[in-house]
């Protein structure tokens, strides 16, 4: 068995991973380590990887505010850009180096009298760190419903975030199961090769027409020699995003407005009376996530796409039954049925002081102080920990205000010496008291949806109810008040 030591340990090399490498770097740390259990790096953009993904927040936005991409082909940019553009990141700051491949976390256990976590690996292999910061995804685990029959099913199967590219779809009988953010990009892009593509809808979202489109040479290259140019649109692009949450979170009127446009654009775009009716959601504009697209309602209307509303039976053998009866012979199911979010933050085995499991610690709910730091687990840092996902705006502002706050954590403990900082265990619950109470008056938990957001109780563990210039306000200084600092 190996051992290594280090000062810092990041799990996972996706944008958080990379993002907390580049800037423990760019403070002068080289003794730290980031384990990557896939064979790649690029986390959720590694792996998303079905036909016609693409980023749903603008590239001009949903890019490093230190690692601004002049060349971005298009507002939007799809999966392969953007993989490249983390790629570019790991390559430019010199992080390759410092990335493990194939070398999945399972277990972190905190030995208190040495202020120090031991990883332990899939392969055998066991790490020493006196911080972890942990970059594992908010949503990084697929979620296959729990339908019967399941796995009878003779056919080819597989989640929309492993998708099976070996599996040749034309001509083929296809289900997509759900029509959330992934299923509304899968669906336009596969119609046109399949023979028939059996549609199953559960809920229908909110659509709003996708304001996208190539980035052209001329913009590209005044970006590029006017870096202004370039950080002025990113700022226009910020602050409209920043008014969604106005509408999210504290004044509904405007969702309203929202949800009209999105109305009529179901009606110019969908002319059949019956299957508009099929479309509209029935609930309030933001409770699930808005979706933007401009190509899902002519794929729902071409010739070899049955949109299936009647809920599913059973999976069996040959296809699916739905509860009416009816048989769907297939030869392919995808399912597009999303993560485990809200039940699993972090899924490996993290032993705290007195060997508490975290599991443990938050089997009524994820919480954490500024989703970063959970009492009880000191040293142990979350990037994308409960409740800072957005339902507004760029995961990669968040990302970037949570690893600075971490940063000027880890520097306090070099220049102090510590041996550990542990957040006060009132820190976190008067916080965690005062984002229900925020979250409770948001569109989230009152607009009348059930949501990957909450837990099966309805708690809301996944998103940030306010703006994110508060979250960056609050995660600007390590308060070491709101800690226990052990020397
Ligand atoms: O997953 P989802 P996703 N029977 O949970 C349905 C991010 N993302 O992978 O609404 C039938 O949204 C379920 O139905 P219902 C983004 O944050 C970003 O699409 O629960 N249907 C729903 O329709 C997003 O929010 C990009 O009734 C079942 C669907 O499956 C998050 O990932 C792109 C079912 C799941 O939708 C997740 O999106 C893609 C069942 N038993 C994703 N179980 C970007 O562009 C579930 N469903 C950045």
């Amino acid at each position: 068995m190996e051992n290594h030591r280090f000062e810092q340990l990041i799990i996972g090399a996706g944008f958080a991973g990379i993002c907390a490498g580049i800037q423990l770097k760019k403070a002068g740390f080289d003794n730290f380590i980031i384990l990557e259990r896939g064979s790649h790096l690029g986390g959720t953009w590694r792996d998303n990887n079905y036909p016609g993904a693409a980023c749903d927040v603008e590239s001009h936005l949903y890019s490093f505010s230190f690692e601004q991409n002049p060349n971005w082909s298009r507002v939007f940019g799809p999966q392969q850009e953007i993989l490249n553009y983390i790629g570019h990141c790991a390559e430019k700051y010199g992080l390759n180096p410092y990335i493990q491949l194939n070398t999945s976390v399972e277990k972190l256990v905190f030995d208190e009298e040495q202020g120090v976590w031991q990883v332990l690996c899939n392969n055998g292999k066991t790490y020493f760190a006196q911080s972890v910061i942990s970059c594992s995804g908010g949503l990084s685990q697929p979620a296959l419903p729990d339908i019967r029959g399941r796995d009878d099913f003779k056919g080819t199967m597989f989640h929309s975030a492993k998708w099976n590219h070996s599996y040749d779809l034309k001509g083929k009988t296809v289900a997509v199961i759900g029509t959330g953010a992934s299923a509304i990009q899968i669906v336009p892009a596969i119609v046109p090769v399949v023979k028939e593509l059996q549609l199953f809808q559960r809920t229908p979202p909110w659509i709003m027409p996708k304001i996208d489109g190539d980035i052209s040479a001329f913009r590209r290259n005044m970006y590029s020699a006017l870096p202004f140019m370039r950080s002025f649109y990113r700022w226009r692009l910020y602050w409209f995003h920043e008014l969604a949450a106005y509408g999210f979170t504290r004044h509904p009127a405007l969702l309203k407005f929202a949800s009209k446009i999105s109305a009529l654009f179901l009606k110019r775009n969908v002319k059949d009376e019956a299957l508009r009716k099929k479309l509209e959601p029935s609930y309030t504009m933001g409770c699930k996530r808005v979706l933007l697209s401009n190509d899902y309602y002519p794929a729902v209307q071409r010739e070899n796409l049955h949109l299936i509303t009647e809920h599913i039976d059973e999976i069996n053998n040959t296809g699916i039954k739905t509860k009416d009866g009816v048989q769907h012979n297939l030869d392919a199911i995808v399912f597009a049925t999303g993560f485990y979010a809200a039940e699993g933050v972090v899924m490996f085995d993290v032993r705290g002081r007195n060997g508490v499991s975290l599991n443990e610690a938050w089997k009524d709910g994820a919480e954490a102080y500024l989703g970063t730091s959970v009492a009880g687990f000191p040293n142990l840092f979350m990037v994308v920990g409960p409740n800072t996902g957005l339902g507004h705006s760029s995961m990669i502002l968040m990302i970037e205000a949570q690893v600075h706050y971490i940063l000027e954590a880890i520097k306090l403990m070099k220049n102090e010496n510590l041996k550990s900082v542990d957040v006060k265990t009132e820190t976190q619950k008067a916080f965690n008291e005062d984002l229900q109470q925020k979250l409770s008056k948001t569109v989230w938990q009152s607009g009348g949806c059930v949501s990957w957001y909450q837990t099966k109780t309805g708690k809301n563990v996944t998103l940030w109810p306010d703006f994110t210039f508060t979250f960056m306000k609050k995660t600007k200084k390590f308060e070491a008040e709101k800690y226990e600092l052990v020397r």
